[in-house]
């Protein structure tokens, strides 16, 4: 195996309501990440931080109501979409650290600059609001119907930027969706898997079934994995913990299918907030997650 793999902080958290999540990047790293790549048999640079602007120096009520903070938004999503687009060419795969799950647009975009790609999205929750739907106006309840074109950003241009077809899209782990978001999934060629599929016909089906639509017809795939998907009680350092998620040995098995696919292009770790972490738990997870889906081995 010889995959390069450069590392990308993002620490921002102008997408989420709850402070902390900023401080992600620095407790993944923490957490062991180079190490536990390594074991995976990877090589690994690490790019450092994006640079975010600081709260202290923006509005506080920056932003529409529904789409609060959307130029900061606007800004770290660029910029990631350059440095995610920049590292596939130079032969090394993009592991993005968030953050809040708004990063999520400029990873794809970034991704597919030069390619088609399908995603595969692990999470509690759709993130398929709107600005007109989202009962909150956090953007990173926003990033799959903002990369897929759909909803008015007030004006922001990269919607649909990353060019990706619905038809490569899945969801994987739902149990969190708003009313008006669940209707706006049920109506796109998505492929929705709730934690009932899971339940009724086990992780393996649910996740091959996600990577056949995901790798159907594309070049390769961005897997987005917010780390609210696992149960609060392997995950408790997340900004929005939601009970009934997948277990440890399930989200393991999934992203080991990742690895098995061969289609990984770009990989983010997303939503772990320090400030309600447990000793750094659900950091030290996210690292070890990133070593399955780049294929460590037991043997
Ligand atoms: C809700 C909203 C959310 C986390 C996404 C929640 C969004 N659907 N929370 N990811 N952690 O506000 O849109
Ligand atoms: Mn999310
Ligand atoms: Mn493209
Ligand atoms: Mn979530």
């Amino acid at each position: 195996m010889d995959r390069n793999v450069r590392i990308l902080g993002a620490p921002t958290d102008y997408g989420a309501n709850r402070r902390g999540v900023d401080m992600g990047p620095s407790a993944i790293r923490y957490g062991g990440l180079t190490s536990q790549l390594e074991s995976a048999g990877v090589s690994v640079t690490d790019a450092g931080d994006l640079t975010v602007p600081h709260h202290a120096t923006r509005d506080a009520d920056a932003g529409a109501e529904n789409a609060k903070h959307i130029q900061e938004v606007e800004e770290v999503c660029t910029a990631l979409a350059d440095a995610v687009s920049t590292s596939i060419s130079d032969g090394e795969t993009p592991l993005a650290l968030g953050g809040d799950h708004s990063i999520a647009i400029g990873s794809m975009v970034g991704s597919a600059r030069d390619a088609d790609i399908g995603v595969v999205w692990f999470d509690a929750h759709g993130d398929f609001n709107t600005p007109e739907t989202s009962p909150s106006g956090n953007v990173h309840g926003m990033p799959l119907a903002a990369a897929l074109g759909i909803g008015d950003f007030a004006g922001v241009e990269w919607a649909n930027a990353a060019g990706l077809k619905e038809e490569n899209v899945a969801i994987v782990g739902l149990r969190d969706v708003d009313r008006n978001e669940a209707a706006a999934i049920r109506d796109t060629d998505v492929t929705a898997y709730t934690m009932s599929d899971i339940d009724e016909r086990g992780i393996t089906e649910v996740t091959q079934d996600a990577l056949d639509v995901a790798t159907s017809g594309t070049d390769g795939i961005h897997v987005s994995l917010d780390l609210d998907w696992l149960d609060p009680r392997e995950a408790p350092g997340v900004g929005t913990p939601v009970r009934g998620g997948a277990t440890y040995r399930e989200a393991h098995a999934a992203m080991e299918l990742v690895a098995k696919s061969d289609a990984l292009r770009s990989l983010e770790l997303v939503e772990v907030n320090p400030i309600l972490d447990q000793h750094n738990e659900t950091a030290t997870l996210a690292t070890e997650l990133a070593a399955s889906a780049f294929g460590k081995r037991i043997l």
